[in-house]
Formats: C-alpha cells, sequence, structure tokens
C-alpha cells in the first residue's frame, strides 16, 4: 500500500514543484562517442541499441530471449459468451527451458461480429484475478471487457503472480528460477518487471498463432507496476503496435531526476526485487545515471504510445510524466511522426488523441478506470485508421 505524506522510509518526499532540483536530462540523441543522431538510420543502429543496453544494464535487468519451446493449450473455450457476443478462450502457454517449465493462463475474449482478424488489448494484471473473471461474475472497471467486445476490439489479460510473485522474498519463483537461474547471479540479472515483461512477449507469440486475432494490432497496457512493465515490453518487443500506460510513475513514465514523489532511492527501499541489483547504486546519484525516463518513451518510436496520470496521484509525479513525454518528442521527428503535445500538461480530462503521444491527466486517484479505457479505445481508434 502506498503512504502519502511527506515522510516516507526514513525519506522526505517532495511534493513542492519549487523545490524541484536543477537537472540535465541525458542526451537523447547524443551517441556515447558525442556524435549526434541525425536520421532514424542513425537512431535504430546506434543509439536506440546503446539505450536499450543501458536500461537493461542499469534498472530493469538483461532479457533472455531463448527458451528450447513453447507450446500453446486452449484448457477451455465458451463460444457464445458475454450473452453471445463474445467467443471466451482460457489458453495455457507452457514454455520449457533445459527441462524446467512455466506455465501462463490467460484470459481472452473474442468479439463474435467481426469481419477480419481483431485487434486486441492485453493488459498485464498486478491486481486480483478477480479483475479478468472469464465467467463476468465480476465486472471490473480495471479491465471493463464487455465494453472492449463492443467496440469491436478483442481484450485478454495475463496475471503477473503467474511469471514472478510479486513479492520481495518469492519474486523468482517462476520465469526466473525455472527458466532462466543464471539470471539470479548476476547484478543486471533481471527481477520481476523483467520477467513480467518477457511474459508479455509469450503472450505476443500465442496472438500471432490466433487466427481470430490481427496480431499486427496489439496492444500492451499496464497500470502503475504494470504500466512501468507495458513501456519496458513495448520498448524491448517491437510487434506491440501501441503501448499504454497508467500512473506508471518512477521508474515508468515519469522522469527520476525531478525526485518528485516517489524516488529511485524510494523505489528501491521499497520494492528492489522489481529491478536489477545495479539500480540500487543509483539510488542516492540520481545525476549519474545514463538514461532517464524520457529515453524509455523513445524506444517506442514511430509507434503511438499513450500515458495516464491522475491529478491526486502526486507520488507519481504526473508533471514529470508530461515532461518524459515532450523531451522523446525529437525521435518521432526523425521519422516525420507529429507530436500534438504543447510545451505544459494539457488541462484536467482533457486527452491528446490526435498525436504519435498521446496523454491525458484525469481527476481522481492512482489507478485504471474506464474513462481511461475509452479514451485507450479513441487512441488506438484513430491511430489504427492513419
Ligand atoms: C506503489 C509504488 C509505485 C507503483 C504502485 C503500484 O506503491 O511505489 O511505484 O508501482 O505501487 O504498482 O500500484
Amino acid at each position: 500500500a502506498q503512504i502519502k505524506t511527506d515522510k516516507f522510509m526514513g525519506e522526505i518526499v517532495n511534493y513542492d514543484e519549487t523545490k524541484v532540483p536543477a537537472y540535465t536530462l541525458p542526451g537523447i540523441l547524443q551517441k556515447a562517442d558525442g556524435q549526434l543522431v541525425k536520421n532514424k538510420k542513425s537512431w535504430e543502429e546506434d543509439r536506440k541499441p546503446e539505450i536499450i543496453s543501458l536500461f537493461k544494464k542499469n534498472i530493469y535487468g538483461q532479457m533472455p530471449t531463448t527458451f528450447d519451446s513453447i507450446k500453446f493449450e486452449l484448457t477451455r473455450k465458451v463460444t457464445d459468451a458475454m450473452d453471445g457476443r463474445a467467443c471466451l478462450k482460457e489458453v495455457n502457454i507452457n514454455i520449457w527451458n533445459k527441462g524446467k517449465n512455466v506455465v501462463i493462463p490467460i484470459v481472452l475474449f473474442i468479439p463474435n461480429k467481426r469481419e477480419k482478424p481483431v485487434p486486441v488489448f492485453l493488459l498485464i494484471n498486478n491486481r486480483s484475478k478477480r479483475n479478468t473473471d472469464p465467467n463476468r461474475n465480476v465486472k471490473s472497471t480495471f479491465w471493463p471487457a464487455e465494453m472492449i467486445i463492443d467496440k469491436g476490439y478483442a481484450i485478454a489479460s495475463f496475471h503477473v503472480a503467474d511469471a514472478a510473485p510479486d513479492k520481495k522474498d518469492s519474486y523468482q519463483h517462476g520465469v526466473i528460477d525455472q527458466l532462466y537461474p543464471e539470471q539470479l547471479n548476476s547484478d543486471d540479472g533481471m527481477k520481476a518487471i523483467g520477467a513480467w515483461t518477457w511474459t508479455a512477449s509469450r503472450v505476443m507469440d500465442y496472438f500471432e498463432t490466433d487466427q481470430n486475432l490481427d496480431a499486427q494490432k496489439v496492444a500492451i497496457v499496464g497500470h502503475s507496476r504494470g504500466g512501468k512493465t507495458s513501456l519496458w515490453a513495448g520498448a524491448l518487443d517491437q510487434r506491440f503496435a501501441l503501448v499504454f500506460s497508467s500512473c506508471s510513475g518512477n521508474s515508468g513514465a515519469s522522469l527520476a531526476r525531478r525526485q518528485y514523489g516517489e524516488t529511485i532511492s524510494l523505489i528501491n527501499k521499497q520494492f528492489g526485487y522489481w529491478f536489477a541489483n545495479r539500480y540500487k547504486t543509483y539510488s542516492n546519484r540520481v545525476n549519474e545515471l545514463p538514461v532517464d525516463q524520457h529515453m524509455l518513451i523513445a524506444l517506442m518510436a514511430p509507434r503511438p504510445v499513450y500515458t495516464t496520470n491522475a491529478v491526486e496521484d502526486r507520488w507519481a509525479d504526473p508533471r514529470g510524466s508530461y515532461l518524459s513525454l515532450t523531451n522523446a518528442v525529437p525521435v518521432y521527428n526523425l521519422y516525420g511522426k507529429k507530436s500534438a503535445l504543447g510545451p505544459e500538461p494539457p488541462a484536467v480530462n482533457s486527452p491528446i488523441i490526435n498525436s504519435s503521444i498521446g496523454y491525458h491527466l484525469r481527476e481522481g486517484i492512482h489507478d485504471l478506470n474506464v474513462y481511461d479505457w475509452e479514451n485507450f479505445i479513441r487512441f488506438a481508434d484513430y491511430h489504427y485508421k492513419q
């Protein structure tokens, strides 16, 4: 649970804009050799790989890409779910490596009213499994499946705990100790966020085999710790066509150097098991990090990305999240992509949709809700029509 007093875990938490320190962001277009990136070729061939390896080495850890085998088992199919509007599929994704395996169950609803393969929203579920109830006894605003289906999209989800439990003493029991135990012994081994990200790509592997889905139109969605994960997944796996990140805050969309609300030091104290061990060495020297989070946003380019904040969620630094977006624009410009972002964050409840980088700041608290999903659909509708 979040505690949002001005003092937390022995540290002062700053919520005063006038006390944000002066900072200089690492140059997004400046290569390690000092040269400036001038076109998308040199972004893609030189600078983008450099930035990815900096995020791996210092923040989220390495990302293994090989395994021995993967199998998809349809465990349940209901062709007339949601009063006949959708087909429910429950699928177990079974991945083997060096004699050990992990099973990732997914829940998927596909609209029955369709003429061709449909686009899909994939939620990384970091809350209770009740939120993605396949039987629809629980209808959660965190995953408003009926609304998505009625808009012509499929909707799917996997639960983070099936990949890596969201706990400091057991996060390794899953993808990490079963498939990639060597990750446990290095300073830049992946931890929980890495395992969740890896799993999102395995779900994508399944989507590519499902004839009812348009694998060219898969949107990845995450909230908070799940929103940090959706950004990292979108950065690494180009198959995700759209990336949505709700209230992702520190180590997600928000600039670390502002030190407003949650800081690297605080997130390492509370949630060190999400990040590579080396991240701890930056707790008290944020200005020495060779990246900041605007560079994570830029890794989506030229694909559309949309982030959100909530007014009452100061812990996640809404302004710092918006500034990450504006500082990623130069990379979108290399692709000739236009951004409709102004220098200052938009007014409350005024979504920016017609822009490669989209955003809204909504009223209310730290959450993912129907208002957010409505705007995700608007953003997807707009960009898929372009
Ligand atoms: C908070 C954490 C945030 C955010 C959030 C969540 O306690 O400090 O970084 O990830 O949890 O996932 O809801």
